[in-house]
């Protein structure tokens, strides 16, 4: 039977959604969704990009992503956007057919069969979503005193949200999911040394209630850490 994986940040780690892959037998009917960020930082952008576009994956585009598209765009003009050495180390191996797969990413995909849908970093609560600024749906972390949306590290905004839709998400890197009532923060931070996480969903399941949400996350370690920047979770998911 067709079951959905939604897969958190990868950061070109090739290797270990390979082993997640294996872990759940992802097979033909089955059908892989990234949460964004699938480059910089980690040690192989183009291969993760090679075997999602030959599994047919969709992904949300992340603010790795964005960052890169937006540098291609201004290069060469006075207004050159600067780039770090890990993202510059990034856009320096893609390849045309790798540029135009990220081109391609959306800031949200819904999937109504799952009561789904997922964005990279998140939303401000009420907000429809055709009207969120694309800055807050790659970026907000915590909301303010007003509702507006943070970038800094805090209480997630998924604990405002009360869907519907159940909103799967990424971009802030913990050492175990994060489970709201009405949406889960899947990036176990595998490129710091952490997990790679996944959401499998069975054909037209919806996700749990939150005393139940494991029952559909899987996650394998990653093999080495790749990058210190950020958080290194310790604690692995049961
Ligand atoms: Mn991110």
């Amino acid at each position: 039977m067709a079951r959905t994986v939604i897969v958190g940040d990868l950061h070109g780690c090739r290797r270990e959604l390979e082993d997640l892959l294996s872990y759940v037998g992802f097979n033909e009917d089955d059908r892989l969704v990234s949460v964004g960020d699938l480059v910089v930082r980690g040690p192989d952008p183009r291969g993760v990009l090679k075997l999602m576009r030959s599994l047919g994956a969709r992904a949300v585009r992340g603010n790795h992503e964005d960052r890169l598209l937006r540098w291609k765009e201004s290069r060469g003009t006075d207004q050159e956007l600067v780039i770090g050495k890990l993202t510059r180390k990034t856009a320096e191996v893609l390849r045309p057919r790798d540029w135009r797969f990220l081109e391609s990413l959306p800031l949200w995909i819904d999937l109504p069969e799952h009561g789904l849908r997922i964005v990279h970093a998140g939303l401000v609560p009420g907000t429809p979503i055709e009207e969120q600024n694309p800055r807050t749906l790659l970026y907000v972390r915590t909301l303010g005193h007003r509702g507006e949306p943070i970038e800094i590290r805090g209480k997630s905004w998924a604990h405002w949200y009360e869907g519907p839709p159940h909103v799967v998400f990424g971009h802030n890197a913990l050492p175990a999911p994060e489970i709201a009532p009405f949406a889960t923060g899947i990036d176990t931070g595998v490129v710091y040394g952490g997990r790679l996480t996944a959401m499998v969903l069975r054909d037209g399941e919806s996700p749990p209630p939150p005393s139940d949400r494991r029952s559909v996350l899987v996650s394998v370690p990653a093999h080495r850490m790749y990058c210190q920047i950020g958080v290194r979770p310790r604690t692995p998911i049961p």
